[in-house]
């Protein structure tokens, strides 16, 4: 195993490196000090080709103008909060509104958009970088000093973990994941259409007209939004479901998990055989089909459009400070912030399909 380290491109003077860590099957995960951006993940398909399986750019300055989180670790709050404005013991805190009247992925400067310190650590097991960050009392609105850090790990048996950390000085909000567009078919010469997806989840919940949950948990029974046994992305976005035609024909959508670090996400796609199996900590799982990727322009080559990548945002429910019934995540001073997510590479048993 090992890492290469080199020099990505420059941020306000200051030079943004690139790490990329490289198992001995020859996976490889590329990833950035600015916004933790994972650029490149390189995985064989079934006949031994080694491609990209996530979306990404070439250039810093084509992160910077990006609106998409591609690859990136989002906070202090994935998701939206309604109103840019929540409470906390009596007191209200307003937010930097970036979507309409509400709070998106952190704001305008989220943990997308920062520069990030990084240390590379290596050992027997694997090989993986530390990213830290400081988040000033007061940044884009959230109240307390605090502290994160991102670890992401590759081992030998070709998984890639994120292990997020976070400690705070004064009662916060804090719910981070990682923005990565999937896309199984190497190279993007295939959209996700056709990628199948299994979720150990069988409640969803309802969104209003701006993508906000209504605190509604919806059974998905007899819905596109049954991925109890596989179902195919296409089943959502060619459907009729109005649930499904609101965020744009697909998925935009947090799914309630019912069991963690059980293979409860698996993605996969027959032609390139690829897998993607991911297990967390976590309370649930945003599914984005990528509804909201423009058309013009080009990802990595390809022409950019819909349906390029799908997010498997693994995170507690959106905008929980306003629905008490949510798991909460307010994270008090001296508490600490821990959660794992682990996204494992592999390729489709042959026999089984
Ligand atoms: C996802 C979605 C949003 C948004 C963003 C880029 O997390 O929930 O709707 O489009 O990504």
């Amino acid at each position: 195993m090992k890492i290469i380290q080199k020099t990505f491109g420059e941020v306000n003077n200051r030079l943004i490196n690139q790490y990329t860590m490289v198992n001995d099957n020859g996976i490889e995960v590329t990833c950035i000090n600015y916004g933790c951006i994972i650029t490149k993940i390189i995985t064989p398909d079934k006949e031994g080709n080694f491609e990209n399986i996530v979306l990404g750019y070439d250039a810093i300055n084509d992160y910077i103008t990006n609106h998409y989180y591609f690859g990136a670790i989002v906070g202090r709050v994935a998701g939206r909060i309604k109103g840019a404005a929540f409470e906390l013991d009596g007191e209200t805190y307003e937010l930097v509104k970036n979507e309409n009247n509400n709070h998106l992925h952190g704001g305008m400067t989220g943990f997308d958009k920062v520069i990030w310190d990084a240390a590379v650590i290596e050992n027997d097991q694997e090989v993986a970088v530390k990213f830290s960050y400081h988040s000033p009392d007061g940044e884009e609105g959230y109240p307390g000093n605090l502290d994160i850090s991102v670890i992401y790990s590759l081992n030998q048996q070709n998984e890639l973990s994120i292990q997020y950390t976070g400690h705070t000085d004064k009662k916060t909000l804090l719910n981070m994941t990682s923005h990565s567009y999937f896309n199984l078919s190497g190279n993007f010469k295939r959209d996700i259409l056709n990628h199948a997806l299994k979720i150990k989840s069988e409640k969803y919940l309802e969104l209003n007209e701006e993508n906000i949950p209504t605190g509604d948990l919806l059974d998905v029974t007899g819905t596109p939004f049954d991925f109890t046994s596989e179902s195919m992305i296409k089943t959502g976005v060619e459907s009729e479901h109005p649930h499904n035609i609101l965020v744009g024909k697909g998925y935009d959508h947090p799914f309630l998990l019912q069991t963690n670090h059980d293979n409860e996400i698996i993605l996969m796609e027959k032609e390139s055989g690829r897998t993607l199996t991911v297990e967390t900590d976590e309370v649930g799982v945003v599914v984005y089909s990528g509804n909201f990727i423009e058309n013009g322009g080009y990802i990595q080559g390809v022409p950019s459009r819909k349906y390029l990548g799908i997010c498997l945002e693994t995170q507690g429910l959106p905008d929980a400070i306003h629905h008490p019934h949510f798991p909460s995540w307010v994270l008090e001073k001296g508490e600490e912030y821990s959660s794992v997510t682990k996204y494992k590479f592999g390729i489709m048993n042959t026999n089984t399909n």
